[in-house]
């Protein structure tokens, strides 16, 4: 008897050991996908959506792009309040802002002691208000991220085009990296040279776009100063641009790209847009977008504020196509979010909220093509993507299916990809049986980060995703069904 325990005991503890073997075995097959985000790169990913905020010179002098020869005494405003922006933006389910410290026209929001254009010589607070300093303490105050627009190109300084300007440019950005905490991205405009006051030539200055930066010993700075902020350009080299400013992504988003090819302010950027399936680089995309017409405030623009169906569009078409969404609030001459676009930021951000916070897919069981996870569960219950399913190498399709025994109702199908090891799928159906008939909702591309997939409400028995075809072994890292509010 005794004997016939040791026995059971010891092969139970064999099958055991051969259990781990095996599935540590499995784990070594699985091979990253070349190229890959970096720790900075995923820390970023998860903010998804934050907010632009173009105030400076231009929101003045009714202008989008200002010529550098306006007066600093011309900068006013009365009622500047940046806790109301950081408060609106946390509310409406924001993780930051970005700002326009310094826009093409070279008027600087802090008191730079490189230039005289700048707040301190303006009527603000008598000269004594230091715009980013403000904006950095309620930032902080409601726990939301800063990160800075500094424009390359520079409208008012005399040394544009030569090589002091670039001294003067990069003191610029050592004082933004340095004295005001942590910065979580540094944003460089794509658009520059071309005429300008240039401190009193009033001429036309041309450069080359791919030398005349020194973009090389430039992010160094920001890397030294600033190791945890993204750099955003074109070309990256962390996150490009999605190639156009209406708030749309592409269908297929690869985050990869050959970035040897490309470079900021290149003409035919946009033909990039969707990324390289093979390309040599990983820099996903941001999709900026202003909340109005213009990216700075324009009175004859209060009526013309995006409607929340348009902004819902718009948050599916980035966020929800392996982007992000940076979208921007022109702040008016009071130095206030105006009542209209906040209440628009509100709406947004409630709908974001009721739509994601309840998981339906909780409440169905999983089965798979092959059982190869852990604890399957996670991938409908956590927000981790290093918690992921993948099929076994020889499984011919890759499927995910889950099954409710009581019908739901919903109407968006979310999913992630585990890319902390590389984007893979290439192609991918998503199908409904509802009242026992089963139907094609989509077929899909790319994935990566995050795929959003809306679909007209519908009573729901099961659902399934079957990965057609990928770079390499799929890994999905998240499943989310949820019905969004109806709207219209
Ligand atoms: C553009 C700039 O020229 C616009 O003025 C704006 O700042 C936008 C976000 O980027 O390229």
């Amino acid at each position: 008897m005794k004997y016939n325990k040791i026995f059971l005991k010891s092969f139970v503890i064999f099958l055991v050991l051969i259990n781990i073997i095996s599935y540590n075995q499995q784990e070594k097959n699985i091979d990253s996908i070349k190229p890959m985000p970096t720790e900075r790169q995923m820390n970023w990913q998860k903010m998804e959506y934050y907010a632009f905020i173009h105030f400076n010179m231009n929101t003045f002098t009714n202008k989008e792009w200002g010529y550098g020869d306006e007066s600093p005494m011309t900068f006013n405003p009365k009622e500047l309040n940046t806790d109301q922006w950081a408060k609106i933006v946390s509310d409406s389910g924001m993780k930051g802002i970005i700002i326009t410290a310094k826009h093409h026209d070279g008027f600087s929001l802090w008191p730079s002691q490189f230039t005289e254009h700048s707040v301190k010589n303006s009527p603000w607070k008598n000269g004594k208000g230091d715009l980013i300093k403000d904006l950095y303490l309620s930032c902080k105050k409601y726990n939301i991220k800063m990160g800075i627009y500094l424009s390359p190109w520079d409208r008012n300084h005399s040394d544009y085009g030569n090589s002091d300007y670039l001294v003067y440019f990069k003191n610029q950005l050592k004082e933004l990296l340095t004295n005001y905490g942590e910065i979580f991205e540094v944003w460089f405009d794509g658009a520059n040279g071309g005429d300008g006051y240039y401190g009193g030539a009033n001429e036309v200055r041309r450069v080359d776009k791919e030398n005349y930066y020194d973009w090389g010993n430039t992010h160094k700075i920001i890397r030294e100063l600033q190791p945890n902020a993204v750099i955003f350009s074109d070309a990256g080299p962390d996150i490009r641009w999605v190639g156009n400013e209406k708030g749309y992504a592409k269908e297929t988003n690869w985050s990869n790209i050959f970035r040897d090819s490309v470079y900021a302010g290149m003409p035919d950027f946009n033909r990039f847009s969707s990324g390289q399936e093979f390309g040599t680089h990983w820099i996903p995309t941001e999709t900026d977008v202003s909340i109005r017409p213009g990216w700075y405030y324009h009175k004859e623009q209060d009526s013309m504020v995006k409607s929340l169906n348009k902004l819902i569009d718009i948050y599916f078409n980035s966020v929800g196509l392996n982007s992000s969404l940076l979208l921007n609030i022109p702040v008016d001459r009071r130095g206030l979010i105006h009542e209209n676009d906040s209440l628009k930021l509100n709406q947004l951000g409630k709908f974001i909220k009721n739509t994601f916070s309840h998981n339906l897919a909780l409440k169905g069981e999983i089965k798979t093509s092959s059982n190869n996870f852990k604890k399957i569960k996670n991938i409908i219950n956590d927000d981790d993507h290093n918690t992921y399913w993948y099929p076994k190498k020889e499984d011919k399709e890759s499927i995910i299916e889950i099954r409710f025994k009581n019908p739901v109702f919903a109407n968006v199908l979310k999913i992630s990809e585990n890319i902390n090891l590389g984007q893979r799928i290439k192609k991918f159906h998503f199908e409904i049986k509802s009242k026992n008939k089963w139907e094609l909702i989509k077929t899909g591309s790319t994935v990566g980060n995050k795929r959003l997939i809306r679909f007209n409400d519908n009573q729901i028995d099961a659902i399934r995703i079957t990965i057609k075809e990928a770079k390499d072994i799929p890994f999905i890292s998240e499943i989310g069904l949820y019905k969004a509010p109806n709207l219209r």
